[in-house]
């Protein structure tokens, strides 16, 4: 019987901040959920907000397991479609992807080396096809 209660107390204690989390905060206190953040490991693994308070996740930043960011998620227009990848290496940003007509799929892919560009690609008239290149590190 002790064990069995032992059992339930611990239970709550780990359920209770889990689900406390699934909840997400309320940072602007309008009694809706507009930031949460997932553990991974013991670690914060993703932290998804809610920018303009809709209901809906427009912004997501993702960390490794060493704790660096790894990637940034942007719905940039607030359409409910992500738009706008950052992705990091070592807290460099190393690319970059955008929808930049806001039809769901990429069309500028652009790599860096931190804050230098070192080539982009275009698809210009978004068929999915890249039809402008532009390369910095050949010339
Ligand atoms: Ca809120
Ligand atoms: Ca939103
Ligand atoms: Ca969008
Ligand atoms: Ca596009």
């Amino acid at each position: 019987m002790r064990k069995l209660v032992l059992f339930t107390v611990l239970l709550t204690a780990i359920l209770l901040p889990l689900s406390a989390q699934d909840g997400g905060d309320d940072t602007n206190s309008d009694g809706k959920p507009d930031r949460w953040v997932i553990m991974s490991g013991g670690l914060v693994g993703e932290i998804r907000i809610d920018r303009d308070y809709n209901g809906e996740v427009d912004y997501i930043v993702i960390y490794d397991s060493k704790s660096e960011k790894k990637e940034e998620i942007l719905d940039f227009n607030f359409d409910g479609v992500m738009d706008d990848y950052y992705f990091y290496s070592s807290g460099k940003m190393i690319r970059r992807e955008i929808d930049t007509n806001f039809d769901g799929k990429i069309d500028v892919w652009v790599y860096l080396d931190g804050i230098y560009i070192q080539k982009y690609e275009k698809d210009t008239d978004f068929d999915g096809v890249i039809d402008v290149t532009k390369d910095y590190t050949g010339e």
